[in-house]
């Protein structure tokens, strides 16, 4: 049985950053994400029960290093007893490189295990089931607008607004190829255990979530753009003063960020953010696009250009019955 499911990153505009359970993957603070609609991972599973261990190719190549935590991801899906598996996933765009590789990775096999063994799940379940395999992934089982809740003994994500209804645009700078040093999940227990700013970042979230929510609600770029912002350099901080310190940005980072502030200056409506690595996604309003793209891919470093609607929620594209 096989079954191949498509899923796409999303990027926070409230970030998620810190865990209050570690093993059951909960999030400390609440985070609202847009899901893109042009970068994509695409993942098969092909149950075997034939095969003496799980087998994983990541862009036509065997990726060893990332295997447990597929397993375990499909342990989590199919059962312990589940039959051995092998997964192949390709993706659009570099992974490991604060690009949210994983969210689109853990909800494209998610979806893709569910189907191979025809499990009912609904989209509450298949969201929880890739929330436990990597936080943000939660939040790629939605299109559009979602918000992923730090209540409650479970992962909960809830749509908050459709893509036809606020097409935004995110134009993403890649300012470096190579995969990041530390992981999402240890640099998060980095920040918890040791950065000085990280209770006032806990604290602060909820208000950042209501004005994000409101400015969402009311289609108001301009409130959008200023607490995803700051929320954004905040997140940074946090992690700037952990120790060790946790520094993703390059030269180029921040020369992109210069090139915002001077397309905000003179009057474009465009807003950036950066996650767990190097690379600047400018939000954009639908006119502003080809703009906002030249005068960054005329930023001095910048590698290459991608360009994104918003997208759809994760979903099956094939299935197969041996
Ligand atoms: C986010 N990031 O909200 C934040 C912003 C990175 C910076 O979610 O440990 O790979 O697998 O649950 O989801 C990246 O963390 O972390 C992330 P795990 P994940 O998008």
């Amino acid at each position: 049985m096989q079954a191949t499911a498509v899923a796409q990153p999303n990027i926070a505009l409230i970030k998620y950053w810190g865990k209050r359970d570690l093993p059951r993957n909960l999030p400390a603070v609440g985070s609202i994400s847009i899901t893109l609609s042009d970068l994509y991972t695409e993942v098969a599973v092909d149950l075997m029960p034939e095969l003496p261990a799980d087998t994983l190719l990541v862009n036509g190549t065997e990726a060893p290093s990332m295997l447990a935590r597929i397993s375990a991801c499909l342990d989590r899906v199919l059962g312990a007893q589940r039959p051995r598996a092998a997964v192949s996933s390709t993706s659009n765009f570099p992974i490991a490189a604060g690009l949210a590789s994983s969210a689109s990775a853990f909800a494209a096999t998610t979806v893709a295990a569910a189907a191979a063994a025809k499990l009912p799940l609904t989209t509450a379940e298949l969201s929880r089931l890739a929330g436990a395999a990597s936080g943000s992934a939660a939040r790629s089982l939605f299109g559009g607008f979602a918000e992923l809740s730090n209540a409650g003994d479970t992962i909960e994500v809830r749509p908050l607004r459709d893509i036809e209804s606020w097409p935004l645009e995110v134009v993403v700078a890649i300012t470096e190829t190579g995969s990041k040093s530390t992981s999402s999940t240890k640099a998060m227990e980095i920040s918890r255990l040791t950065s000085p700013f990280y209770d006032s970042w806990l604290q602060q979230q909820e208000h950042d979530l209501d004005i994000a929510r409101a400015a969402i609600e009311q289609c108001d770029f301009a409130g959008l753009a200023n607490i995803a912002e700051h929320n954004c350099l905040k997140m940074h901080s946090v992690m700037w003063a952990s120790r060790p310190p946790m520094v993703y940005w390059n030269t180029t980072t921040m020369r992109c960020l210069q090139t915002v502030r001077r397309l905000q200056g003179e009057g474009c409506n465009v807003f950036f953010t950066i996650d767990a690595g190097p690379q600047v996604k400018a939000v954009c309003l639908p006119g502003e696009v080809e703009r906002v793209r030249r005068a960054l891919a005329d930023t001095a470093g910048v590698q290459a250009i991608m360009t994104s609607s918003l997208g759809q929620a994760a979903r099956v594209v094939a299935r197969r019955d041996d």
